[in-house]
């Protein structure tokens, strides 16, 4: 396994002055104290909205509804996808990502960095806290995945049992309404033709997922979901998807985490048998779908940051996965990570024409709904920074503001 380099924490060191990036841990890893700072902040974010909690905790603070519409603009943007489809899924995700961290921070400062999961900890097949107390799916952290007919599917234990989600709120939101304000028959926060009526946070059973025999068809290719599937993929599989070697620029990384960002031109050169599963697979399985069809609330695309915990875990832990592989091939070729390689995200659709407009380098990241503040109070960007701004602000080692505590520790 190829780590990334010890140069991170020399950078550290020398550059006294520089503020100390975040580093962030897993989840597991968290102190008694820390896991208490995290609840109460997540529980904030729940519960305070934005003007109140930018009274009391700073301008980064904002509430958790904002993130879930900020990701189902992304979703239901006129141009097609913009964080789900091709080269823009990680660098959307990760401006998500650093925004909510910086929100979180603003309520809990000492938690000083956003928590990753790492789901290999968790497998049936050795995983360190299987059937622990510190199972992702135990009353301590997620709740059970096992949820009941009884109560509608409901997610009724763990840190965030019987969550309701909340409806889109005009009021603070309407000027995203044209593009997304909720489920329109429910007007939850859910995907705009859900008719899923339940106000809790679902998930429905994991073995309706065979059940249903489920594909997704990509152009004339069809991409079944594997019989044995397992959401909680091998440490191998993972840090397969580090390997710069193999994955040579950005949307060869993409693929390698998600059979889903891959152009159906592509698809059949792209897939091997039982890969590319590491981004969807816990969407699929969490949220999973009910025999009418209905989808489990992680399995929605637009509005799975309902599931509080494991949707950001999740990405964070997709996130670490990239930011490794990034490492290793700055490593391997300086020059990748030049302002003019950009770690091979493509620029225009000259140079790779499956993006969706939006998703090229110089484009505004979710231009509908931007990130204006992710580096924080002395670096807004009224315009919206761009997907090469992402990636230019958070290149490991060098200019990023957070870190992996498995980039950090060898
Ligand atoms: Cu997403």
């Amino acid at each position: 396994m190829q780590l990334a380099s010890t140069s991170e924490v020399d950078t550290q060191t020398k550059w006294g002055r520089k503020p100390r990036v975040r580093v962030r841990k897993e989840l597991r890893g968290l102190t008694q104290r820390e896991y208490r700072l995290l609840v109460n902040g997540l529980s904030t974010m729940l519960s305070v909205p934005t003007a109140e909690g930018q009274a009391m905790y700073g301008k980064q603070y904002k509430e958790y509804n904002y993130f879930i519409v900020k990701h189902a603009v992304s979703v239901n943007d006129p141009r097609g996808d913009q964080g789900h489809a091709g080269s823009c899924f990680q660098t959307f995700h990760r401006a998500w990502l650093l925004e909510f961290e910086l929100a979180l921070l603003a309520v809990v400062p000492e938690l000083r960095a956003l928590p990753y999961w790492d789901l290999t900890l968790d497998s049936s097949k050795g995983g360190r806290y299987y059937n622990t107390p510190n199972f992702m799916f135990s009353s301590r952290w997620a709740g059970s995945l096992d949820s009941s007919p009884a109560e509608n599917f409901a997610v009724k234990d763990g840190i965030f049992g019987w969550r309701q989600i909340r409806r889109f709120n005009w009021e603070v939101y309407d000027e995203y309404a044209p593009i997304y304000n909720g489920s329109l028959a429910t007007g939850l926060l859910r995907t705009p033709d859900s008719t899923l009526n339940s106000t809790f946070v679902t998930r429905f059973p994991v073995s309706n997922l065979f059940k249903k025999n489920i594909s997704m068809t990509m152009g004339d290719t069809t991409v079944p979901i594997p019989d044995n599937f397992d959401w909680s993929y091998s440490a191998a599989d993972y840090w397969k998807c580090t390997d710069a070697a193999a994955y040579r620029h950005w949307t060869a990384w993409s693929y390698c985490l998600d059979i889903t960002t891959v152009p159906p031109e592509l698809l059949k050169q792209y897939m091997p048998p039982g890969a590319a599963m590491l981004h969807p697979g816990i969407h699929w399985a969490v949220g999973s779908l009910s025999d009418e069809g209905h989808m489990g609330d992680m399995f929605d695309v637009a509005t799975s940051p309902n599931e509080v915990l494991v949707f950001f875990s999740h990405h964070a832990n997709i996130d670490r996965n990239n930011m490794i592989w990034q490492a290793n091939l700055a490593r391997r070729n300086p020059a990748a990570a030049s302002r003019q390689a950009m770690y091979g995200y493509p620029a225009s659709s000259s140079e790779y024409p499956y993006d969706n407009p939006g998703c090229y380098l110089n484009d505004v990241v979710n231009a509908n709904f931007k990130f204006t503040d992710i580096f924080g109070p002395s670096a807004v960007k009224p315009s919206g920074f761009t997907h090469y701004d992402v990636l230019w602000g958070t290149r490991p080692g060098v200019s990023s503001p957070y870190t992996y505590d498995s980039m950090v520790r060898m």
